[in-house]
């Protein structure tokens, strides 16, 4: 399987975030990206390629032109107060509070176009971001031309990211870029798969009224854990996209035999669906470490899932998301792969 790869991720490095109440070193960190290819060299898995430049127009299809101008501009607007540290949002218009104008100060955009505060910009994050969805974009390419996969690994995630809002360490919504890309080449019918340990509220509100693009989730449950406001088993899509959305929330402390039968659920809705393509979303904060998540999943389950998803038996673009045990990252993310390929 070709990987596509850019170093140019290293220039976002959030120096903290906050959780548990404490500023601490962001989980979301470069040596993650770094694990996961020196897995895929060590396996083999396949030749690993730099991405091309797709500009702004893919992005523009599934984000606003007022958050992507934010993006791209956000930096040079918060240094230009004479601040070097990481900017932060930390206001947000909730219940009530008026959305109707975007304000003129950076502190004001970072609060409306964030979900919340696990979005640190620095000098290189726009650069980093926009190459991710080149990776994104560039493993697509190779789908749509026939390959029967390949994989994205990418860095920062993207499936928090909605049209006009960034938040959990996503700002470009990679898969959600790849999958309209893919619409745009032809594709017909479209479906993501989101393994992550956290609900794709991003993917999910993007795609949510479009019969087009199916989305299926499977994610710790909502009521106890983040994103806290999307990703109930209730949400099946609106108007002509109802009944193309399904969302398998378990519990904390969930183990493989459990998810399996969610993952086998969601296949069989995928398969019935006969998409021409499918872009997994492709998180391991599944893994039993992993530090800020609680399923249980080991390094083999991993072997099976892809193997599961391989029996969709449709062109499959792998487009990494989470996963924050460091030391296993690599070894699962490709575990994935290595179970697809048989
Ligand atoms: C792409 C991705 O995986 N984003 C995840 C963002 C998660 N952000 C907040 C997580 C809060 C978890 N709280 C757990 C407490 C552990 N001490
Ligand atoms: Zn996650």
């Amino acid at each position: 399987m070709l990987t596509i790869y850019s170093d140019t991720h290293r220039l976002h490095y959030g120096q903290a975030e906050l959780m548990d109440g404490k500023m601490q070193p962001c989980f979301e960190k470069p040596s993650r990206a770094d694990m996961v290819l020196d897995r895929v060299k060590a396996v083999g898995l396949g030749e690993v390629r730099g991405p091309d430049e797709f500009g702004q127009s893919p992005l523009l299809r599934v984000h606003s032109a007022a958050y992507v101008e934010f993006l791209e501009n956000a930096w040079k607007e918060w240094s230009a107060l004479g601040r070097s540290h990481d900017a932060l949002p930390l206001v947000w218009p909730v219940r009530g509070l008026r959305t109707d104008r975007i304000p003129a100060d950076i502190d004001g955009k970072l609060g409306y176009f964030a979900m919340d505060a696990g979005v640190p910009i620095t000098a290189g994050t726009w650069e980093a971001i926009r190459q991710s969805a080149n990776v994104a974009m560039t493993a697509m390419q190779e789908v749509a031309n026939g390959a029967k996969s390949a994989f994205a690994l990418c860095r920062p995630p993207g499936h928090h990211a909605a049209a006009d809002y960034m938040g959990g360490y996503c700002y470009l919504n990679n898969a959600a870029i790849a999958a309209q890309a893919l619409l745009d080449r032809g594709a017909k019918k479209v479906a993501i798969l989101d393994v992550d340990y956290h609900h794709g509220n991003g993917t999910q509100s993007i795609f949510y009224d479009r019969a087009d693009v199916m989305f299926v989730s499977i994610h710790g449950d909502p009521m106890v854990e983040y994103p806290h406001f999307l990703g109930f088993a209730d949400e099946y899509g609106a108007g002509p996209g109802f009944g193309f959305n399904h969302n398998y929330p378990l519990p904390h402390g969930a183990a493989w035999p459990m998810y399996e039968q969610a993952l086998a659920d969601g296949i069989r809705k995928i398969q019935a669906y006969a998409p021409d393509a499918v872009v997994v979303s492709l998180g391991v904060d599944t893994f039993k470490d992993d530090p800020i998540s609680q399923f249980k999943l080991e390094n083999s389950d991993y072997l099976t899932m892809g193997k599961m998803i391989a029996e969709i038996a449709s062109p499959t673009l792998f487009v990494m998301e989470g996963g924050y045990a460091v030391e296993d990252i690599g070894v699962n993310a490709v575990n994935v792969l290595l179970g697809f390929e048989g």
